[in-house]
C-alpha cells in the first residue's frame, strides 16, 4: 500500500513513532492497553507522572478528530481519568493537555494527550 498520500509530510502509520510503539515495534513504559488506545511513560516527563494517552488509530491531532472520532474521543477522556486514579494523582489533581500543530508545540503528529501530574504544576505560558 502507498502512503505517500497521507498528510504530515508522507508520514503516516507505516513510520510514525506512536504508531510503531503501539504495534510494539519500539519499546515503551507501557502503563495500560486496550483495542483502541495505548498509554505509556513520556520518555522526557516533565513531572513525576506523565503519561501519554494515544489511540491505535492514526488521527494526526485534536484538529483531524471527526465526528466518526466520537466515541474514540470519549473513551480516551475516560480512560485517562481511570489512570489517573490508579497512579494516584486522581485526589491531589493533574492536568491533560493535547498540544495541537504547530502553535499547540506538537511535535508527534500522532493524537495523544499528556496526563500529568503528581507535583503543583504552573500555570500556561
Ligand atoms: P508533543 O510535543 O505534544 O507532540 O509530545 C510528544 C511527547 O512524546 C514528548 O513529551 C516526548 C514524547 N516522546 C517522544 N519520543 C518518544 C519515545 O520514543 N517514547 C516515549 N515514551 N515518549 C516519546
Amino acid at each position: 500500500m502507498d502512503y505517500t498520500f497521507l498528510p504530515g509530510g508522507g508520514e503516516g502509520i507505516m513510520d510514525c513513532l506512536f504508531c510503531k510503539i503501539a504495534r510494539k515495534e519500539i519499546p515503551s513504559a507501557l502503563v495500560y492497553e486496550d483495542d483502541l488506545m495505548v498509554a505509556f511513560r513520556d520518555i522526557n516527563p516533565v513531572a513525576p507522572v506523565h503519561i501519554l494517552i494515544v489511540p491505535k488509530e492514526h488521527v494526526e491531532s485534536l484538529a483531524d478528530l471527526g465526528e466518526q472520532h466520537r466515541e474514540l474521543a470519549g473513551h480516551l477522556l475516560l480512560k485517562a481519568r481511570e489512570i489517573a486514579e490508579r497512579e494516584g494523582i486522581s485526589e491531589s489533581g493533574y492536568r491533560l493537555v493535547s498540544n495541537c500543530r504547530k502553535d499547540g508545540g506538537q511535535e508527534i503528529y500522532h493524537l495523544h494527550f499528556h496526563l500529568i501530574g503528581g507535583k503543583r504544576l504552573g500555570k500556561f505560558a
